[in-house]
């Protein structure tokens, strides 16, 4: 089965999520078909891509695969990890991807939709950000997709509590651009799309690539990286995110100790 399927419909790729029974989580296997889809895509030229799971999920992406997360000791989310390496497609993309969102958006899933250029959601969408359930020291690179999408005191209240926010809160904060029925969204969004790709092609590319490399520009000094990247070893390194991962597998709520 695949695990993702891909459409195109006049100028505009189609990619969707088809795992439900795992609920989109992020899988190795899952986020390599996510990248071919795309790099078939840049092949092809295409002026928007649309990027959803099935119609009527309760939802969208679980976040990573927790079963694939190491075990303690090494970086759950380095730079060549295939989550990672998706993010990067993405934000680098030449042309508009829109996320279309209906249910639930979990950890990973959530900075797969907010690395998108935009997000169009159904009413009972939510995102959570979810590091500090599992005892993960989320990256660097991942704070930045947030913060660039979220005002820093949401960001903070989302990561310190791993608790969902609704919809309609990430509408009136920008976060998404339109929130839409389950009934209207797909044109709504297709419609979005071909707009988009009846204007300049070129234009458009090189915008969205001037905005990314602006919205990255603030430039942290090699002792500073280095600080970070040691502040968060000190957690992949811990008993807590040993902890996140077993209870996860083994179904049970964490204890943390904070060790
Ligand atoms: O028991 P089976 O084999 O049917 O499998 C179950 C779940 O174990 C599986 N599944 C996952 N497997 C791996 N990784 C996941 N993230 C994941 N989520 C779910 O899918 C099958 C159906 O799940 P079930 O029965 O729980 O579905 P549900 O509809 O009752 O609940 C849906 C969720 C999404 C509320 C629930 O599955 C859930 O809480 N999943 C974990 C959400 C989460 O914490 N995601 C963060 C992943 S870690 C991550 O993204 C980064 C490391 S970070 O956090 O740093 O950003």
């Amino acid at each position: 089965m695949s695990l993702v399927l891909t459409e195109l419909k006049d100028s505009t790729g189609v990619i969707t999520l088809n795992n439900s029974e795992k609920r989109n989580a992020l899988s190795d296997a899952l986020v390599h078909e996510l990248i071919d889809a795309l790099n078939g895509f840049r092949a092809q030229n295409v002026r928007a891509i649309i990027l959803r799971a099935m119609p009527g999920v309760r939802v969208w992406s679980a976040g990573h695969d927790i079963t694939e997360l190491p075990n303690r000791g090494r970086d759950p989310l380095g730079w060549y990890d295939q989550l990672r390496i998706l993010i990067r497609s993405i934000q680098e993309f030449p042309a508009p991807v829109i996320a279309l969102i209906e249910g639930g958006v979990w950890g990973g899933g959530c900075e797969v939709a907010m690395a998108c250029d935009m997000l169009v959601t159904t009413p009972d969408a939510t995102f959570a950000i979810t590091p500090a359930k599992l005892g993960v020291p989320y990256n660097l690179g991942g704070l930045l997709t947030l913060m660039n999408m979220i005002p820093l005191p949401i960001a903070k209240e989302m990561l310190f509590t791993a608790r969902p926010i609704p919809a309609e809160q990430a509408w009136n904060l920008g976060i998404t651009n339109y929130i839409k029925s389950p009934e209207e969204i797909e044109d709504f969004v297709f419609s979005l799309a071909l707009s988009i790709g009846a204007n300049s092609p070129l234009s458009v590319s090189v915008m969205k690539e001037s905005l990314r490399l602006l919205s990255s520009a603030s430039a942290i000094t090699p002792e500073l990286f280095e600080r970070i990247q040691g502040l968060r070893r000190v957690v992949y390194d811990s008993d807590d995110y040993q902890e996140g991962i077993d209870a996860f597998r083994q179904k049970r709520k964490p204890v943390f100790c904070g060790k």
